[in-house]
């Protein structure tokens, strides 16, 4: 998936909500690199947030089920996923895809998604938010959630 498109970002309010993100531990720089853009755009915006370590992108999903379960607003999911050096990164992003959307329903809280599935590490690098990168994954996965979770508020009344 290519950043073409991508909505201009501007500061979230998060004041008041509680946001857990979770990510995965498999390519250390990449998901260092999402986790510090997704701190970035939270801590920016008020929210109140933590960090958690899942093994990996396989168990965000029941992660996030246990972050709602205890209380979190919204939920913002980092995994890096590369074709090359994973033998089944169809089983792994599909289920990790299908299983952050059924818990986001199901809780009917947003998951911002920051899962990054990649032909090769370049491509991971030039998405991570570092220094260089044309792309921030994890910022983006933030922003997204804290703009739902106010949208959810809203119409919730
Ligand atoms: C097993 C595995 C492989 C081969 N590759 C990745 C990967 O590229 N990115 C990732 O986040 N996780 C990978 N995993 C681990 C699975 O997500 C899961 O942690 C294990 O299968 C244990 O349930």
């Amino acid at each position: 998936m290519s950043g073409a498109g991508a909505p201009t970002t501007s500061p979230v309010d998060g004041t008041g909500l509680r946001v857990v993100v979770i990510a995965g531990t498999w390519h250390e720089v990449i998901s260092n690199g999402l986790i510090a853009g997704a701190q970035r755009v939270l801590e920016a915006s008020g929210a109140e947030h933590t960090l958690v370590r899942v093994p990996g992108s396989f168990e965000l999903a029941v992660a996030a089920q246990a972050a709602f379960a205890g209380g979190a607003d919204a939920v913002v999911a980092l995994g890096v996923i590369i074709r090359g050096g994973t033998p089944h990164f169809e089983y792994i992003s599909a289920a990790t895809t299908d299983g952050l959307t059924r818990v986001a329903l199901d809780a009917g809280r947003p998951v911002g998604f920051g899962v990054l599935t990649l032909e090769d590490e370049q491509q991971g690098l030039d998405r991570a938010g570092l220094a260089g990168s044309k792309e921030d994954k994890g910022a983006e996965a933030a922003e997204a959630a804290l703009r739902t979770a106010r949208v959810i508020a809203q119409l919730r009344g």
